[in-house]
């Protein structure tokens, strides 16, 4: 391991190219499978009678905003560490993310049960 292919500069270039090429397809993956746009907005599907946030894990950029929507009937609330929508069982519910950070968030009507209705949003800059 004594500096093999270090100044080999074709060597070099490809695994350049190898881990640009793994970087965006890796991004552009995530940002195709986790955050659905709806009309500009990201959408989180509160899904009944699955019990679970769809996505339950979000990748957005600062600035960005997400919408929770409630299918209707049953009650559900999305419950951040400083925020909260309040439990409600129709409607919507918005977050614009300023800070960097992944922040966690739950029903708690769904926790305290056992269901672990849980989801995070990770937001970069
Ligand atoms: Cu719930």
């Amino acid at each position: 391991m004594a500096g093999r292919g270090r100044h080999d500069p074709v060597t070099k270039s490809m695994l350049c190219a190898l881990s640009l090429a793994l970087a965006s397809a890796g991004l552009v993956g995530c940002r195709g499978n986790s955050s659905p746009k709806d009309s500009g907005a990201t959408v989180v599907r509160l899904e009944d009678p699955e019990l679970v946030f769809s996505p339950g894990h979000l990748s957005i950029r600062t600035g960005e905003k997400v919408t929770w929507r409630w299918p209707g009937g049953t009650a559900h609330n999305v419950t951040f560490q400083n925020f909260a929508s309040g439990t409600m069982t129709q409607g919507s519910f918005d977050h614009v993310f300023d800070q960097v950070g992944t922040y966690r968030y739950e029903c708690t009507l769904h926790t305290a049960d056992g269901k672990g209705m849980v989801g995070e949003v990770v937001v970069t800059p």
